[in-house]
């Protein structure tokens, strides 16, 4: 399952979660939405993994990344393989 990191006051958490549900993701489902605000284990991953303390970040298998815009264009064109995952 993707799993995308956020913290509460981001507005580009919200810009990204809010494009997750218009696509049609279902939390718990089809993306885990994690907490990493400070002191969170969900922001030690974030670093662990993509090695800065910035969210929001997404993480898919061994695809990972920063940046609003990029991670909502994956989301876009990962929504097709999903589904047929799905099926
Ligand atoms: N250009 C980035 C900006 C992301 C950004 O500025 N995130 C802030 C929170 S809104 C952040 O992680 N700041 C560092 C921190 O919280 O430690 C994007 O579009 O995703």
């Amino acid at each position: 399952m993707i799993q995308l990191y956020v913290r509460n006051g981001c507005p580009f958490c919200h810009k990204v979660i809010r494009a997750a549900e218009e696509l049609g993701y279902q939390e718990g489902k089809d993306i885990a939405i994690i907490d990493a605000a400070p002191g969170t284990r969900g922001r030690e991953e974030v670093l662990e993994i993509g090695g800065k303390a910035m969210v929001p970040f997404l993480r898919d298998g061994d695809t990972s990344m920063y940046e609003s815009n990029d991670i909502i264009e994956y989301l876009r064109s990962s929504f097709h393989t999903m589904g047929s995952e799905k099926a």
